[in-house]
């Protein structure tokens, strides 16, 4: 354990180790986390220096210093760290743009590959950070974006190594996130925090957390069946569960659909127009397994022929042999034909007429075979439609195999 964390193995319980082993757990199993560099190399000051030696032609030079700052401004938002910008003397941390062999034994590979690495904390080339010159360097979402390729080094620049996190800035592969303002992950902040100690925020900042399939307390924005397999929405991930897997894939909802936005209220799937659509605010999106289609997000009061008092959907499920689309909001539902296009007549109905014992307002629902799967908080009920009533209650992640967790 000592080896992982990077700590000088001793066998024994020092406090440093001890520091780690109390690291709170949440009863979920730790398959992810930060990692710190080997022998935990650290800057034993706060104030830091940085330099911009040189700059890429690919951008102006205010969107160069504009997305170094920014960068910088992710870690020192979250420790007690500060950066301040040097053009006279030498730097802590220098920062250039270089191509292919550029005399530090780690060449450059030319487009793609390797885009940028940065030095652990030490004199000299110690925190530098180099970025491949035959990149294209963006402010946008085309590949790649020097703000987030840039915080990302500035993590190794700090010490960080990498981490195992999918939703975290120090995983290993160059992700999406939000274009000018970082999301980390807590498990990036309290890799920072665990050397730095925490920032001088009076407001400790907090991070997104990576939900974890088998964590007792997940509960699910929305969820939707996509070509036989189940999408269950979190934040800005989403657990994909096939019948056919044992394991939930557990990803960044950009991944799939990148033109989406976080936090999905709601979402179905049309099973006889193959498509999904996805709900949050009043607003929606029609996608495929693949892509989201142009001229999206729409309204939902044209399409639909919801009144204006609805502002959001809570949750919602279409049935394949009906064409009937059915949305749950708060004690309502209202029921939706996809053949006709049009809401059907005497919606909206109370909930509790139709649906017994799911209680009002639901997170999520999702259909298997001839059942609803109604969630709310860390509850599930499966709803027989036949029987009209609920024929069991669950755990919200009974889809997962959780064996003993
Ligand atoms: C990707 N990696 C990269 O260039 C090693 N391929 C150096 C290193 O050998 O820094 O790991 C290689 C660097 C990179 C990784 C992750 C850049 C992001 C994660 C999340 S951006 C929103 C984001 C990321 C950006 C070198
Ligand atoms: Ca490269
Ligand atoms: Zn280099
Ligand atoms: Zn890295």
């Amino acid at each position: 354990m000592q080896e992982f964390f990077g700590l000088k193995v001793t066998g024994k319980p020092d406090a440093e180790t001890l520091k780690i082993m109390k690291r709170p757990r949440c009863g979920v199993p730790d398959v992810s986390s930060f990692t710190i560099t080997e022998g935990n190399p650290k800057w034993n000051k706060k104030n830091l220096t940085y330099s911009i030696e040189n700059y890429t032609p690919d951008l102006a030079w205010e969107d160069v210093d504009d997305a170094v700052r920014k960068a910088f401004k992710v870690w020192s938002d979250v420790s007690p760290l500060t950066f301040t910008k040097i053009t006279k003397g030498e730097a802590d941390i220098k920062i250039s743009f270089n191509y292919g062999d550029h005399y530090d034994n780690s060449p450059f590979d030319g487009p793609n590959g390797i885009l940028a690495h940065a030095f652990q904390p030490g004199p000299g080339i110690g925190g530098d950070a180099h970025f491949d010159e035959e990149e294209k360097w963006t402010k946008d979402h085309t590949n790649y974006n020097l703000y987030h390729v840039a915080a990302h080094e500035f993590g190794h620049s700090l010490g960080l190594g990498h981490s195992s996190d999918i939703g975290a800035l120090m995983y290993p592969s160059y992700g999406f996130s939000d274009l000018n303002n970082i999301q980390l992950s807590q498990d990036d902040i309290d890799g920072i925090q665990f050397i730095y100690g925490p920032s001088n925020n009076p407001d400790q900042p907090t991070g997104s957390r990576t939900p974890q399939a088998c964590d007792k307390k997940l509960t699910f924005d929305a969820i939707t069946t996509v070509r036989g397999e189940k999408i269950f929405f979190k934040d800005r991930f989403y657990l994909r569960k096939s019948p056919y897997e044992p394991e939930a894939e557990v990803n960044l909802i950009s991944v799939f659909w990148p033109s989406l936005p976080n936090g999905i209220e709601a979402a179905h799937e049309v099973r006889e127009k193959d498509i999904i659509r996805f709900f949050k605010d009043d607003k929606f999106w029609v996608a495929t397994a693949q892509n989201v289609f142009p001229g999206y997000p729409r309204d939902i009061y044209r399409t639909f022929g919801f009144p204006r008092t609805v502002k959001k959907i809570d949750a919602t499920v279409s049935e394949e042999y009906t064409g009937k689309t059915y949305f749950f909001v708060g004690k309502n539902y209202w029921r939706y034909d996809e053949r006709k296009r049009s809401m059907d007549a005497g919606y909206p109905k109370p909930i509790i007429n139709d649906f017994p014992g799911i209680g009002s307002k639901v997170d999520a629902v999702v259909n298997d075979n001839d059942f609803f799967y109604f969630f709310r908080g860390t509850r599930q009920y499966k709803f027989d439609l036949q029987a009209k009533r609920v024929i069991a209650v669950m755990k919200t992640n009974s889809w997962f195999n959780c064996g003993a967790y």
